[in-house]
């Protein structure tokens, strides 16, 4: 370990220029791309074992690591940082480095200057994984070389190689978007903007103008019409095409019209497919099948095949993913929920009196607007983690509101209050790093708990 972990100061004298800060899937990547390069790289990460630290040291030994705490001189020696998404640009060492014109980029400005295929950018508060991958797939099934990650979980570094493919879609975070400079998109879409990341954000300004970053010097622009926050983004002498769950107003825009009682998918008044036949649930999903059909469209990929990839797509996990039906109560795990918007959309889209299992981190969040939006879908609450009792003090008025201390116990208190036809949701609302490692362990354990009902 004293091998790899230099922190003394004679050992930071002779530190390399670029600075990777953070050594989780990001920071490993940009140590590795650099290192690439022959870019000489150094890492910093303020935990005493980060998660990458054993892959560094396998494949990059001679990488100098620096762990336990940022040190001063480590920043100030750096003339280059490349800042992880998870570590806040208010890290006084990090603004200090900006202050003194230290270049600070993040990943995807690296990747950005690399790669010369065209680029999707999708960005939003919610739905960027759905819509993420099923552009990948549509674009896959039209039999183009694409490559997909960012924030979706593959880093964008980690989609280069030899040669370039014919397109790469990226997801991109608020936090990856701060630290973007050069990106200039094929088709970019913010799809919608719900408060989140509070705790990182002065207010909603702040985050919705990171976000905004997606549409500078971008080809296309995309906007969903639904949400007039994400709208007002961009220029609308700017806008190429629109989608939202009204009828469309151009022969371009993507949107719903009826039909013999019907309600269709849409563009402009050209009938594509039923609602009906899409197999991911509630109108956020008919939402993020417009925004996916609308960037196939400026992507020029064939219409029957995005058809056809969004009739057969069942969801990613632990996005409202079915989980079972135990006498006749639904257990559905929405783990990925990790903001009020986001379970707000499962909450409605699931059918039936729902059994809540909320709770975790709320990152900042005021929990006055879930209890605002829960109308009368909800039969009662379950809530865990940090900041259950902020979520059970706005709500309790409303629902009857019941406190447990894991994921085993939630699941048993749902099935003792569910009735016959009711759903059991795991839509937490926070995000999940005070019980769990990330959202999919959460989720998860949600499953397992669920597996475990159905034995007994
Ligand atoms: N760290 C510090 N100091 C800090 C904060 C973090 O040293 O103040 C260190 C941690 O000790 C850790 C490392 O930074 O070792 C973690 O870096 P990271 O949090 O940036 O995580 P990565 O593993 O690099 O994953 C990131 C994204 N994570 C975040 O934005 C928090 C992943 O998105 C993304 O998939 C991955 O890059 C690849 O692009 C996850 C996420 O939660 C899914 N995203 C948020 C969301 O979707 O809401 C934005
Ligand atoms: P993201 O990558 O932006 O977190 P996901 O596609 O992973 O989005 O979906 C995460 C959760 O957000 C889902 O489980 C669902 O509860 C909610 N959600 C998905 N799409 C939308 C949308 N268009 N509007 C509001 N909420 C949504």
């Amino acid at each position: 370990m004293l091998s790899v972990a230099h922190t003394t100061m004679n050992e930071t004298a002779s530190q390399p220029r670029t600075l990777v800060v953070g050594l989780g899937k990001t920071g490993f990547s940009c140590a590795r791309y650099l290192a690439s390069q022959g870019v000489e790289v150094a890492v910093a990460d303020d935990r005493q074992h980060p998660p990458e630290m054993d892959h560094l040291l396998e494949e990059l030994p001679e990488v100098p690591l620096f762990i336990g705490g940022f040190d001063h001189l480590v920043f100030e020696r750096a003339q280059r940082i490349v800042v992880s998404p998870g570590v806040p640009l208010s890290t006084p060492l990090i603004e200090a480095a900006i202050a003194r014109d230290c270049e600070v980029i993040g990943d995807i400005e690296l990747f950005v200057r690399h790669a010369s295929a065209p680029i999707v950018a999708i960005t939003g508060s919610n739905g960027k994984s759905t819509v993420t991958t099923l552009v990948y797939e549509m674009a896959r099934q039209a039999g183009r070389d694409v490559r997909v990650g960012g924030n979706l979980g593959t880093p964008v570094l980690d989609l280069l190689s030899e040669t370039e493919p014919d397109l790469y879609v990226i997801e991109l975070s608020s936090f990856q978007l701060e630290l973007v400079y050069s990106l200039q998109a094929q088709v970019a879409v913010v799809l919608n903007i719900s408060k989140d990341h509070m705790d990182r954000y002065a207010s909603v300004k702040a985050y919705a103008e990171a976000k905004q970053t997606v549409y500078r010097n971008s080809r296309h622009a995309i906007v969903n019409r639904d949400d007039a926050t994400a709208a007002s983004l961009v220029d609308s002498d700017k806008i190429d095409m629109t989608y939202g769950l009204s009828k469309p107003r151009t022969d371009q825009d993507f949107g719903l019209l009826a039909l013999e009682g019907e309600s269709w998918l849409a563009q402009g008044n050209i009938h594509l497919l039923q609602v009906a036949r899409l197999r991911i649930a509630g109108s956020h999903n008919v939402s993020n099948s417009l925004a996916a059909l609308a960037l196939g469209t400026l992507l020029d990929l064939p219409m029957p095949v995005m058809l056809d990839v969004i009739t057969t797509f069942t969801g990613l996990r632990h996005r409202t993913q079915w989980v079972a039906e135990i006498n006749t109560i639904r257990w559905y795990n929405d783990s990925k929920a990790t903001n009020i918007g986001a379970a707000l959309a499962a909450i409605q889209g699931v059918a039936g009196p729902v059994v809540l299992i909320a709770g975790g981190q709320g990152k900042g969040a005021d929990f006055t607007e879930l209890a605002e939006g829960i109308g009368n879908h909800l039969r009662a609450v379950v809530l865990l983690g940090e900041d259950a009792d902020k979520i059970g003090h706005a709500l309790g008025s409303r629902v009857d509101c019941y406190y447990v201390s894991s994921m085993e116990r939630a699941v048993a208190k749902a099935q003792s209050i569910a009735k016959s036809g009711d759903a059991v949701l795991l839509s937490p609302a926070c995000a999940s790093f005070d019980m769990f490692a990330h959202y999919e362990a959460r989720g998860d354990a949600f499953i397992q708990a669920v597996e475990r009902l159905i034995k007994t």
